[in-house]
């Protein structure tokens, strides 16, 4: 892509972006399940990676997730995140990166990277995703394509969720439930620590593949609510899951 035509696309994206949470919403929502990193799309004016609107209001998910967890966990948590990301950029080596900033490259030369920078564009990526992952009225089950190759992993649907709250409630400390399609196209239940993802060209990850479902088990997503009891918080979750989301993920990534 030539300059002008980079340039014409960049301001284009930034003005849609500026154009209102419902819009930012969307792309988001479609980028995600289109199969995209979404990270130019993140970028806004002078390069800086900034947090994207939730989805839905911060009381869209009641009764199952607070009001005031979903504004700590969004304006301040992923808000740091970005900030933290932005920052830890600046000190990269212009080197390791080239001028592909994008999440892609950042998550495939993670282990020559910063570790701040691990931590934060972990977190501004995972979190992304989640709120994107979530709706109101959601939970119940998947459909299509995805649901049969669940039923097919797993045997059945009541399996998967066993299974994959299983590796929810196993993660020791802070980290992330992951369901996700691997290079081969099969489904995989795993988990990561802190804010990795399986994305990340890391030796600790241990299953890697392109996240389809994304659970988020640090105690700032459920303590206010549920304080000590993940399992509350896990099951409530089940109720929110926005499987359109996932079905797009699943379908769409390579
Ligand atoms: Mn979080």
């Amino acid at each position: 892509m030539d300059q002008n035509n980079s340039r014409r696309d960049f301001l284009k994206k930034s003005m849609i972006l500026t154009a209102g949470a419902i819009t930012t919403t969307s792309i988001l929502n479609k980028a995600f399940a289109a199969g995209h990193f979404a990270d130019d799309i993140f970028i806004a004016d002078g390069g800086k990676y900034s947090l994207p609107a939730l989805p839905y209001a911060y009381d869209a998910l009641e009764p199952h997730i607070d009001k005031l967890t979903m504004e700590i966990h969004h304006d301040k948590h992923h808000k740091a995140y970005v900030d933290n990301m932005n920052k830890a950029l600046e000190t990269v080596d212009g080197n390791i990166l080239g001028s592909a900033q994008t999440f892609e490259n950042i998550f495939d030369k993670i282990e020559k990277l910063p570790g701040a920078l691990r931590n934060n564009a972990g977190g501004h990526y995972n979190h992304s995703l989640f709120w994107t992952l979530m709706k109101p009225n959601g939970g119940g089950e998947p459909k299509g394509k995805l649901a049969e190759e669940i039923k097919s992993t797993f045997e059945s649907f009541e399996e998967f969720k066993k299974q994959f709250t299983d590796a929810a409630m196993k993660r020791f400390g802070s980290g992330w439930a992951w369901l996700v399609k691997t290079k081969e196209g099969k489904l995989m239940i795993t988990s990561t620590a802190n804010q990795d993802n399986p994305l990340m060209n890391l030796a600790s990850v241990e299953i890697k593949g392109a996240p389809v479902l994304a659970l988020d088990v640090w105690e700032h997503a459920y303590y206010l609510k549920n304080q000590n009891k993940r399992a509350d918080y896990i099951a409530s979750w089940w109720n929110v899951v926005n499987w359109e989301t996932a079905e797009g993920l699943y379908s769409t990534k390579k």
